[in-house]
């Protein structure tokens, strides 16, 4: 299959601490999603507000940075079919009392400031978030191979 559209997705501070990392990523996997970019990092304060730019005016704007830097994110850039509209589907409103079960959100978070889970809007956003949080050397392309890997 030719290479589609891909979508940057991170798990935040409160996710990783949580240990549900895992989880997360199974969700994506068992989806159909193809994982071609994965990292761990604690994001530098510039990364953090470059991250946010669009809601620099909002009035959770310190908080958020704050949050965001203060421990481990796992950014990952995920690939396939509509995988931008879909992502955001699998992980729920931004409210997480919002999100329906079934959701990440949904399942996993309460508080709208620890809310797990970030997730590109938009393919233009995707491909902003992308660059921003890779280099084009860390990420893979691959196709998905047959039984060769077990036998
Ligand atoms: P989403 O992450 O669902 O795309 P955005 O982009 O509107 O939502 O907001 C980015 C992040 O800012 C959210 N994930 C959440 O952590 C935080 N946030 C959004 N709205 C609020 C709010 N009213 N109070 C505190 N934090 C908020």
């Amino acid at each position: 299959m030719a290479r589609t559209e891909r979508t940057f997705i991170a798990v935040k501070p409160d996710g990783m601490n949580r240990g549900i990392l895992g989880n997360i990523i199974s969700r994506f996997e068992a989806k159909g999603y193809k994982l071609v970019g994965i990292k761990t990092l604690v994001p530098s304060k510039q990364l953090a507000e470059e991250h946010y730019s669009a809601l620099k005016e909002k009035p959770f704007f310190k908080d958020l940075v704050d949050f965001i830097t203060s421990g481990p994110v796992c950014a990952m850039v995920w690939e396939g079919e509509q995988v931008v509209v879909t992502a955001r589907k699998m992980i729920g409103e931004t409210n997480p009392l919002s999100s329906a079960p079934g959701t990440i959100r949904g399942d996993f978070a309460v508080d709208v400031g620890r809310n797990v889970i970030h997730g590109s809007d938009a393919v233009e956003t995707a491909q902003r978030e992308i660059s921003l949080w890779f280099e084009q050397g860390e990420l893979t392309a691959w196709e998905p191979t047959s039984a060769v890997w077990i036998y």
